[in-house]
């Protein structure tokens, strides 16, 4: 595979293909790789490369003319005109301009520009090149990031690098590039070698970290499973962006566990909550609160919905209007339908009262046999001071992997007491609407977060 490098600065290309993978596949002759200056296409005598833009502003942009004879040289006897003495065309030379308004780089599109037996590089410098030398010499605007370089030459040899290794023979070992089109749309699983133990110093304390146990119980199966958990679990926790498009394999499915909605319990806490003045109070039950949150809870599909207050009188209330609503016929059909995990949660009832929220932590603790997740919401950003925030997808990506319950708290009266619930470890963003008027009632709040989180978006439908 050749690569043609279209450079004023072609010091900068050299020396970074010397070493390594890809300059040891340059002393066996799988890859070329030459540079081009358009500085030797002026006939000028201050060998000019760059002007003014047309329309004014700060920088410099490349000239058309010595760019366009550089292109053209690079691209040698490779052009779509060109052909051999016999008439066979020749492979026409793929020209790519590294810009950060081009199509971004993936790895797919590695593979593809791979597949091609000559690349011309074109890099810019200044504020970029005259607008008439893509339209004529480029085939295609490739960006390696969201962020502006001084110049397309480290792009270059990212893609040079990048193509360079998919080459036949370059990576020593036929199994590396296997390895990831095996795991193609994931994160790679944590790679660990020698010693075992290895001891260290951390922030001036001695520490121990070991391999983790599976990696070298010789069980090439439990090997292979604990490496696809850790991909897809660090997939989603560090870009839910590639989780989302990732479809689970069989074998992943069993690998994950019960769907979240089905292991996350709602609480709405009636104590220890504020009043208006900033006073600890107990809320009154309110029934629409009973019904419309065991809707929203059926509707979604959670385990259970929790009704939180130390006043005995005030529970017993909370479950008569539950039984009465549970009495119904068609209530009823659907609130005992038997999990589809295996979360013993589904079989209790689905509406249930505690005397405080660490009542129900330690109910779920016990169900589950590990503590669920325990997510604040708050209208107000700056309560839970302790806990990080979340938005429903970050909150998704990281709860959806573990198999921990998740238990989502809803207050009343003027918000959760935020110190006096130190269970709390997440909270989520508050629903901000387009006033600054901020007084959703606690229904509609549940109800709104509830299908941020579970809701299927309606392009899905
Ligand atoms: C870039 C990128 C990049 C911007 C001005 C070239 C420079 C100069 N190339 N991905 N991001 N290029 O910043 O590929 O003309």
């Amino acid at each position: 595979m050749k690569f043609s490098v279209v450079t004023i600065l072609p010091e900068l290309i050299e020396p970074a293909l010397a070493a390594g993978v890809v300059g040891r596949a340059r002393d066996a002759g799988v890859i070329t790789v030459e540079t081009v200056n358009p500085r030797d296409f002026t006939s000028d005598r201050h060998r000019t490369v760059d002007d003014t833009p047309y329309g004014g502003g700060p920088g410099m942009v490349m000239k058309p003319e010595p760019l366009l004879a550089a292109i053209a040289s690079a691209s040698g006897g490779s052009t779509p005109e060109a052909s051999a003495a016999d008439g066979t065309p020749t492979p026409r030379a793929h020209r790519v301009l590294l810009t950060p308004a081009g199509r971004p780089l993936t790895q797919a599109r590695v593979r593809e520009l791979a597949q091609r037996p000559h690349l011309v590089l074109v890099c810019g410098r200044y504020e970029g090149i005259d607008e008439r030398v893509i339209e004529l010499a480029i085939d295609e605007e490739v960006s390696i990031g969201d962020y502006v370089l001084s110049g397309g030459e480290l792009g270059a040899l990212v893609v040079i690098d990048a193509c360079a290794r998919l080459v036949p023979v370059v990576l020593g070992e036929a199994t590396s590039a296997d390895d990831e089109s095996h795991s193609a749309g994931l994160l790679e699983y944590p790679h660990y070698t020698r010693p075992p133990k290895l001891v260290a110093d951390r922030d001036g304390e001695k520490v121990e970290l070991e391999v983790p146990a599976v990696l070298a119980s010789g069980n090439h199966a439990a090997i292979a499973a604990w490496r696809r958990a850790q991909s897809l679990q660090r997939t989603a926790t560090r870009r839910p962006d590639l989780y989302a498009r990732h479809r689970l394999t069989d074998a992943e499915k069993k690998l994950a566990p019960p769907p979240l909605h089905a292991r996350t319990h709602l609480a709405l806490v009636h104590h220890p909550v504020f009043d208006r003045t900033g006073k600890i109070v107990t809320t009154s039950l309110t029934n629409f609160d009973i019904h419309d949150l065991a809707r929203s809870t059926m509707t979604y599909g959670l385990a259970a919905y929790h009704i939180v207050t130390p006043v005995t009188s005030q529970r017993e209330k909370a479950a008569h209007i539950a039984s009465l609503w549970l009495e119904d016929p068609d209530t009823k059909a659907a609130a005992r339908k038997p999990p589809k995990s295996g979360s013993r949660a589904g079989a209790l009832a689905l509406i249930r009262t505690a005397d405080a929220i660490e009542t129900v932590v330690a109910e779920l603790t016990a169900e589950y046999g590990t503590a669920p997740l325990v997510v604040a919401t708050s209208a107000r950003s700056d309560s839970f001071p302790g806990a990080p925030r979340r938005s429903p997808t970050e909150l998704l990506a990281e709860a959806s992997l573990d198999p921990a319950p998740m238990l989502l708290v809803l207050g009343t009266g003027w918000g959760l007491a935020d110190h006096l619930i130190p269970s709390v470890s997440r909270l989520l963003a508050p629903i901000e609407g387009a006033s600054d008027w901020n007084h959703l009632s606690v229904r509609s709040a549940g109800a709104i977060l509830l299908d941020r989180l579970f809701g299927r978006p309606p392009e899905e439908r």
